[in-house]
């Protein structure tokens, strides 16, 4: 609780805010018709908002405070590393102390193959990095044709020209003539949303064939990569079958083709395991991360890159032109460094895994008795809900009934709780520090909201099955 440290007014930062700040994926206007919600401080799992509200953060603020907030720990060695060296680049042969040490605990973190790390500021920094580094990889193995990327519809891989053209959302595309040349999309493994009528099993092997399909369109000579995130976050946590990527993991092989797990939600803990690739039984060639990386604390990005394409970059391409200003940023290394150091020593990864991960789905997937559930799925600590209108049909309300954001207004201003929403879908990824106390919480909260959702669309007429 840092109430005391506020110098003015919720209406006065809301004023200050409307007039001057221009927000990520807003639609201003209505933002500032109404005010912006002002946070100013956390705990645990507990967010303050500046009325004093204690909100229940399912979201782990954007899927990456892993740790929790108010880890002191992660404050001091930023303070202490700013104390002693803010700034020094690492281009031009140089290095410092947390570089060096950070990606020497990461790469004995990740899978036995990802021995490099680069470092951006960012999750789509880190995805233009494997795009620009895998037609490298292809050149140094003089097959410069191989530029593709295949991605997937409703992928989000970030907001800069090349992650959101890698991204497969249909509205991003449709602002600015996107996407850029070069990407190609193929459909999502979403059981649920587009494959009920078949064996889930089945529909996996069918859209992981479709990569197939589109390397022969395309012809393989000019593919470069397949990316995907192990479970799409943004998109809804949609859970791919277990038979998806195995198939698309035999495809790449075989054809040749660079596997990219973008691991920027799943990485670090998130589905119990260190690394989704590992929850799903993959070996990515090049590996994108952030959130998790630093838990948010500061921003950073990396990506780490395998011996098999290493080899080639190093052999052949001499300088590879690509870096950032903050490329190994040392007090983002530093906060990078304490978030890794607590969540080993903590065992985070593994108290997602044993218990916290299989208590909240086995609360989470209790909901499903709620007449507006169709679906309640989850993984480690990232969960997706389908609010339906009909349960017996699985028959979704029509876009203007709003299910989706409605239940997500009421959470945060009723019930206490943040969940995002993502069309009709509700998706939690609290911090891994949950406790189980607070899972029942959350999951009661949430089962309040629904109540208070299915009171809502009676009141407003909307028809309810
Ligand atoms: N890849 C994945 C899989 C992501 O989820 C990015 C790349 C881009 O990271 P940066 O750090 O550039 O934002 C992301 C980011 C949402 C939401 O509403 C999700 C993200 C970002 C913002 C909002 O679910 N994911």
């Amino acid at each position: 609780m840092n109430i005391a440290t506020n110098l003015r007014s919720t209406a006065e930062y809301q004023a200050m805010d409307a007039a001057h700040h221009w927000h990520p994926f807003t639609d201003t206007a209505a933002l500032n018709a109404k005010g912006a919600r002002v946070f100013t401080g956390a705990e645990g799992v507990w967010l303050t908002d500046s009325d004093g509200n204690r909100i229940l953060d399912g979201m782990a603020g954007l899927w990456c405070v892993n740790i929790g907030y108010g880890r002191h720990e992660v404050a001091e060695a930023v303070a202490r590393q700013m104390r002693d060296l803010p700034y020094y680049n690492t281009f031009f042969q140089c290095t410092h102390p947390p570089a060096a040490e950070f990606a020497e605990a990461l790469t004995a973190a990740a899978p036995d193959h990802l021995n490099r790390v680069f470092f951006t500021n960012s999750g789509s920094e880190s995805n233009d990095t494997v795009f620009r580094l895998a037609r490298v990889y292809w050149e140094c193995m003089d097959k410069p044709t191989k530029k593709t990327f295949i991605s997937r519809k409703n992928a989000y891989h970030g907001s800069t020209i090349c992650g959101a053209s890698l991204g497969g959302m249909a509205a991003p595309h449709r602002q600015g003539g996107l996407p850029m040349q070069g990407i190609h999309h193929i459909g999502q493994p979403y059981w649920f949303g587009e494959g009920r009528d078949m064996d889930a099993e089945e529909f996996g092997r069918m859209r992981a064939r479709e990569l197939e399909v589109a390397i022969d369109w395309l012809g393989e000579d000019n593919v470069a990569a397949f990316i995907a995130e192990p479970v799409q976050g943004a998109g809804g946590v949609i859970i791919p079958p277990e038979s998806y990527f195995p198939e698309i993991a035999r495809i790449c092989a075989e054809r040749n083709i660079l596997l990219v797990a973008d691991e920027v939600i799943c990485g670090f803990g998130r589905t119990g395991n260190w690394w989704g690739s590992e929850t799903f039984g993959i070996e990515p060639d090049l590996m994108p991360i952030a959130k998790g990386l630093t838990s948010g604390y500061v921003p950073m990005g990396g990506v780490f890159i395998s011996d098999r394409v290493a080899g080639p970059l190093m052999d052949k391409a001499g300088e590879i032109y690509h870096g950032y200003t903050y490329s190994g940023h040392p007090a983002a290394c530093a906060a990078g460094l304490a978030s890794l150091r607590i969540m080993q020593e903590e065992q985070l990864v593994e108290r997602v895994r044993d218990r916290a991960g299989p208590y909240l789905q086995q609360r989470w997937a209790s909901l499903a008795d709620h007449p507006l559930v169709g679906e309640a799925r989850m993984v480690g600590l990232m969960g997706g809900l389908e609010i339906v209108r009909d349960k017996k049909t699985m028959e979704r309300f029509d876009g203007e009934a709003e299910a989706g954001r409605r239940c997500r207004d009421t959470a945060v201003a009723q019930h206490g709780l943040v969940m995002r929403a993502v069309g009709d879908t509700m998706v939690i990824s609290p911090p891994l520090v949950i406790s189980e106390e607070e899972c029942d919480e959350l999951v009661g909260r949430a089962r309040k909201s629904l109540d208070g959702l299915a009171d809502e669309l009676t009141r407003d007429g909307v028809a309810l099955d």
